[in-house]
């Protein structure tokens, strides 16, 4: 244990640090994925350490991590974080297999003593025999710096958790939890055709890399994708992590009763934060394996291109219901728990596409986002074709289903055809002719916030291209829509249940991040 003062120190240094990493994630642009290591051997342990959040607080914590080097890391498109798979963080390693494979996972409980045992369970597996261990309620458990080991088949593709089934009212809400990712075997031939080839020679045109685990999220042609996040909800009563912190550090005092075995209430339960993988906003929208959260490595800060099709990983590993809303469209329910839903005949999707995709403690699913604009009934490049400006007279050549599809590496690829040259604007302040839905304020009046650069736009110019009621284009540099920068739509997507945006009750925090749209020439780096 450490001495008071000592933690004292570090929470100040905390505090500042914090702060500055507050500040400098407005600024940044840091983005999603769903990093983790592979299989189908995992090396891990049971350990402790502290979780820090955005209003200074570092939280003991349990958690699972590596014992020893994973023997892989996907998607190669990410390099391995230079400090490696540490000893604990939470979630714990996402643990990502083939269809197929069969998985071993070893155990290592390096717990506190008192802590008792540990164990891992994999909800959905058929598991073989474990080895090693002592009987438990659910499944053989490691006994304190000893090892168990499971194995199972990944049988079927699909996301779904895994989490501690022991005392899991505490070993869970302490953060012993994570995610393993199942690849499907057979990339269905529909992933590498159509749409889904256009998307891919627009990112090699751009320079953009493929972040992606797989083609597919399951064996099946309507589940291809262009990108994916993996997002998992849970909560922290900091009054469980403090007792269970006073009570560890009591029973390695020299007096202590032998044995001493923690009695932690886990009622009432009070939570205070509200994390999309083990961060709360804004530190979720820092980088994957930033080195300010070595315990937290994984972000939640999603970007995509229009008309792509983006797989939502989601899980909630909490105790709490969280309903997650993801802003701009409905999410299409793919997979609940790692099971396709498809229709009877087996061709079509037959999930709902829900608003909120709310999650009960363990539920995973698999959903598919994307956004085009269509139907906002003015166009979001702001095209204009009497303007000097080349980027503002690009044409639109609707596909069958009325979108600019055929050519990929143009700006406006999957414009919607339908609102090309309408203009956002009622006359005669607009910049095109003709009348539009609203008259944009004047810009010399306005303040913009984090996530508005003052223009509506999208695209390389979007600032410039945009004219206030007074005439006069605004004034920019914040990080949504800087001139020659970004220039994506800022989405919120957040919990619903308005207290879990708070961070220990100050707004804003918890479970919140911005998704942002961008447009095709803004290269998408999942990597920083
Ligand atoms: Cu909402």
């Amino acid at each position: 244990m450490r001495p008071m003062n000592m933690n004292n120190a570090l929470l100040k240094v905390r505090l500042v640090l914090t702060a500055m990493v507050a500040v400098a994630s407005l600024a940044a642009t840091a983005h999603a994925a769903a990093p983790g290591i592979t299989g189908p051997t995992f090396n891990l342990t049971a350990h402790t350490a502290y979780l820090t959040q955005p209003d200074g607080q570092a939280i003991y914590s349990w958690g699972y991590g590596c014992s020893a080097a994973p023997t892989g890391w996907a998607p190669t498109a990410i390099a391995p974080p230079a400090a490696g798979c540490p000893n604990m963080q939470v979630p714990g390693p996402t643990l990502i297999v083939n269809e197929g494979d069969t998985v071993t996972v070893n155990l290592t409980n390096n717990l506190p003593p008192s802590a008792g045992n540990t164990s891992m369970l994999f909800p959905g597996f058929t598991m073989l025999a474990p080895v090693g261990g002592t009987p438990g309620l659910l499944t053989q458990e490691a006994a304190p710096g000893t090892t168990v080991t499971y194995s199972f088949l990944a049988s079927s593709p699909g996301t779904r958790s895994y989490y501690s089934g022991t005392q899991s009212d505490l070993q869970i809400e302490m953060g012993m939890y994570g995610a393993i990712i199942v690849l499907p075997n057979a990339v269905p031939g529909a992933c590498t055709a159509g749409t889904f080839v256009s998307n891919q020679s627009a990112r090699n045109y751009w320079g953009e890399k493929n972040f992606r685990l797989a083609d597919a999220a399951y064996d099946s042609p309507k589940t291809c994708y262009d990108r994916e996040y993996l997002f998992q909800f849970s909560e922290i009563d900091p009054n469980i992590h403090l007792q269970a912190e006073s009570q560890v550090a009591a029973c390695s005092a020299a007096n202590a009763p032998s044995p001493c075995t923690l009695q932690v209430p886990t009622e009432p339960y009070h939570p205070a934060y509200f994390l999309i993988n083990g961060r709360s906003m804004p530190d979720d929208m820092d980088p994957n394996y930033a080195a300010e959260y070595p315990h937290q490595p994984y972000n939640g800060n999603p970007h995509m291109h229009p008309g792509e099709m983006v797989l939502l990983r989601i899980i909630g590993q909490g105790r709490w219901q969280h309903p997650f809303h993801e802003h701009a469209n409905h999410v299409r329910i793919l997979a609940r728990d790692g099971n396709l839903i498809l229709t009877q005949d087996g061709q079509g999707l037959a999930g709902p596409a829900l608003f909120t995709t709310t999650t009960t403690p363990g539920l995973a699913m698999d959903g598919i986002f994307y956004y085009t604009g269509r139907g906002l009934n003015w166009d979001m490049y702001g095209h204009n074709p009497g303007s000097s400006d080349p980027n503002a007279k690009l044409p639109c050549t609707p596909d069958a289903n009325g979108y600019n599809t055929g050519a990929p590496t143009a700006i406006n690829y999957f414009e919607w055809c339908q609102d090309h040259n309408k203009p956002v604007q009622a006359a005669p302040f607009g910049d095109v002719a003709g009348g539009g839905p609203v008259t944009l304020p004047d810009p010399n009046i306005l303040v913009n916030g984090a996530w508005y650069g003052g223009s509506p736009y999208l695209g390389p110019n979007a600032t410039v291209r945009a004219v206030g009621s007074s005439g006069t284009t605004p004034p920019s540099g914040t990080i949504a829509n800087s001139p020659g920068g970004e220039a994506g739509f800022a989405f919120m997507w957040h919990s619903h249940n308005e207290r879990e945006i708070t961070t220990n009750n100050a707004f804003p925090g918890g479970m919140m991040m911005m998704m942002l749209v961008d447009s095709r020439e803004f290269v998408i780096d999942e990597s920083n």
